[in-house]
């Protein structure tokens, strides 16, 4: 694998040394009618950043959408410790109800985790970081009931993979 690397390497480099020697060889100093070129130029630059700044303006300002969390008004959150470690999660609840505003105050044992929620289709609803140290507050209302996974998505050792915990979210009364 070396000698072939070694050999496109170096062609590579003959390729822009000609490249450089061409443009060295037939740059002759023409200084006939420098002045216009420059104004085009210049008017060329202005027009194009112009575009540039209406173009991203109008792609920033309809892309925009309302931040998505939403203050609980009302009644506060179920709080859910959750903590992860090599290898397990440790929840003081594991279930909740459709429609019920949790609040997971996430943390770690050990090393980083990733704490993800899959719907019973397999599907990311939320996540947030298991850090040592810190705690992560994730709100999340479950809008189906079913049986819910919480997965690490933090490569974090040996057994990373076998990091999974059930989450039962119950009917909406
Ligand atoms: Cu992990």
């Amino acid at each position: 694998m070396q000698t072939p690397v070694l050999v496109v390497s170096l062609l590579g480099m003959l390729l822009v040394s000609a490249a450089f020697i061409l443009v060295i060889r037939n740059s002759s100093v023409r200084q006939d009618n420098y002045a216009g070129i420059v104004t085009r130029g210049y008017s060329v630059r202005r027009w194009w950043m112009i575009a540039l700044c209406v173009v991203g303006v109008t792609v920033t300002i309809t892309s925009l959408t309302p931040f998505p969390i939403t203050a609980n008004a009302g009644t506060p959150p179920k709080v859910i410790k959750a903590v992860g470690g090599q290898w397990y999660w440790k929840l003081d609840n594991n279930t909740a109800m459709a429609g019920e505003p949790v609040q997971f105050h996430v943390t770690s044992d050990d090393v980083n985790h990733g704490f993800a929620i899959y719907n019973p289709d397999n599907k990311i609803i939320a996540q947030t970081q298991a850090m040592p140290g810190y705690v992560n507050q994730l709100n999340v209302t479950f809008t189906e009931p079913g049986l819910h996974r919480i997965l690490c998505l933090e490569y974090c050792g040996l057994a990373h993979h076998g990091m999974i915990a059930d989450f039962t979210v119950t009917e909406a009364n």
